[in-house]
């Protein structure tokens, strides 16, 4: 494999492509002179990479539809390199064109990612100039997850829509939004209207919360599937539910609704649905069938962890008769790996968060053929303080400098599940101790792009001070962008 050093200079992509060549042909500038060539099948993404050169060259190049000249950027849905499959994409950079070449547009859309971090630094007033090269790239794994916690502390369209701009820089596919949890229910209902109205009117600390109309959540699917990122949707149950529980008092055994819980920490895992009342598996159905509704992807997030008030046998068998409800809205299940106990179908995802390298269910699980979302706490939570003086965050599972994000190999992590198992990554964002956006930058960044590149770029690639030089050149991105990344000490920042 070509490494990604070469003569006239050090490319800087995170995360680090399969392989880089050094182009002969010279080097491309970008000039307000410059045209983009994007077929009508590939437009969107020529309309994306015309907006974010906008931003940073500050020249308004046109998008071109008709028969490319070979000259300027060109982006073609054909003629890749086909051996990776989805997302993967070919770049090629000579003195005469820059060409993207992808199967699909989210191919198309990984490649002018790469494309950006091969320009200077958005502020830095040019000359945009593209080193000749020649980069085959594609992903590892399927799943290159982030997680939201929307939960615990609400967050705005805006500052949902900020995030997935930050996260489809570093070919994250999948946003997982956390939508209910014991603070707050954070999704309209319609035929269940007070969990949204009721459930989603505070947070923790007490603050006045929100939720999302089912037409904003929309927009939400709508602008990340614009980047090429499908959102997997968690309502959780049976457990963390005290804020539906707040809504619809029949939802509780006494029938006497519960106080508003706005609280954090020990508390964790202190409610839970209730097995035996047939109110419950209404209230689970309709909301299921209206989540299902709204969502395009694949899964449904049925959150599942820390059911701790409700017995082992009455988790089993509350699952058994929830799993069917979501195949039969069109969907396949994924939850946290506590899951696992119940009998499942084949096509069920566990979302690993447990602390160790070994654990017998997961391994079991993967040997009958489910697929693993790793999430180990210790190594992908973004909640976790970087170290004692991180101002916000927990350290239940230790603390994760960026090495510690890195340094973990998802093919082979847990003991008795191979890689062929391993569906991908996701770092999780809980937020009870996030108060804006200003501490999801400081949380995310610059750890997601460590898990982002495990999640993405082959094994061989792994080496943690090349990784560690190629992240400190996104500091100055990240600033000219605006996110407050958190400036550990163990990567050179310029
Ligand atoms: C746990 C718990 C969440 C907390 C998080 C905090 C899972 C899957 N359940 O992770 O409710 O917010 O820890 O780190």
């Amino acid at each position: 494999m070509a490494r990604l050093v070469y003569t006239c200079g050090v490319l800087n992509v995170v995360p680090a492509p399969v392989s880089v060549e050094r182009g002969p042909a010279g080097d491309f500038a970008i000039t307000a002179a410059t045209t983009i060539y994007a077929p009508p099948d590939a437009a969107p993404v020529g309309v994306y990479l015309a907006d974010v050169l906008r931003l940073s060259t500050g020249f308004r190049l046109p998008v071109l539809h008709d028969q490319p000249a070979d000259f300027g950027v060109l982006l073609l849905l054909r003629g890749p390199d086909a051996r990776g499959g989805e997302s993967s994409y070919q770049l090629d950079v000579t003195s005469r064109s820059v060409i993207v070449r992808a199967n699909t547009q989210s191919g198309l859309f990984a490649g002018v990612q790469t494309l950006r971090q091969l320009l200077p630094v958005e502020s830095g007033g040019g000359p945009w100039t593209l080193p000749g090269v020649r980069i085959l790239d594609h992903p590892r794994f399927a799943h290159r997850g982030a997680m939201l916690d929307v939960a615990r502390h609400f967050f705005t369209v805006a500052e949902v829509k900020r995030f997935i701009d930050q996260i489809a820089q570093y070919k994250i596919n999948v946003l997982h939004l956390h939508l209910t949890d014991d603070q707050g229910w954070r999704i309209e209902i319609k035929s269940w209207p007070r969990l949204a109205t009721v459930g989603g009117s505070t947070q923790v600390g007490g603050g006045p919360g929100g939720y999302y109309t089912q037409d904003q959540y929309r927009e939400l699917v709508a602008y990340a599937a614009s980047r090429y990122i499908t959102i997997i949707p968690e309502i959780d149950v049976p457990g963390h539910v005290n804020a539906a529980l707040t809504a619809y008092p029949e939802l509780n055994r006494d029938g006497v609704a519960p106080p508003p819980f706005t609280g954090v920490g020990s508390a964790i895992g202190f409610s839970s649905l209730h097995s035996e009342l047939a109110i419950t598996y209404r209230f689970v159905d309709a909301v299921l069938a209206e989540l299902a509704a709204l969502t395009p992807g694949e899964y449904l997030h049925l959150g599942t962890d820390e059911a701790h008030p409700m017995p082992g046998t009455e988790y089993a068998r509350f699952l058994k008769r929830v799993l069917p409800m979501v195949a039969k809205h069109g969907k396949k299940v994924t939850g946290w790996h506590e899951l696992l106990v119940a009998d499942l179908p084949d096509s069920t995802v566990a979302q690993y968060w447990g602390t160790t390298d070994t654990n017998e269910e997961v391994a079991q699980a993967a040997a009958r053929g489910h697929k693993i979302v790793l999430s180990p706490a210790n190594k992908a939570y973004l909640d976790m303080k970087y170290d004692q003086d991180t101002p916000v965050g927990f350290k239940w599972a230790g603390f994760i400098d960026v090495d510690t994000a890195y340094e973990w190999d998802p093919g082979s992590y847990l003991h008795g599940v191979p890689e062929s198992a391993i569906l991908g990554v996701e770092a999780p964002l809980w937020s009870e101790t996030l108060l804006g956006p200003e501490h999801i930058d400081l949380m995310a960044f610059p750890r997601l792009p460590a898990i982002a590149e495990l999640g993405w770029s082959p094994r061989s690639s792994h080496d943690w001070n090349d990784f560690r030089r190629r992240l400190a050149a996104q500091g100055p991105r990240w600033t000219a962008q605006g996110i407050g990344f958190h400036r550990s000490s163990q990567i050179p920042w310029p």
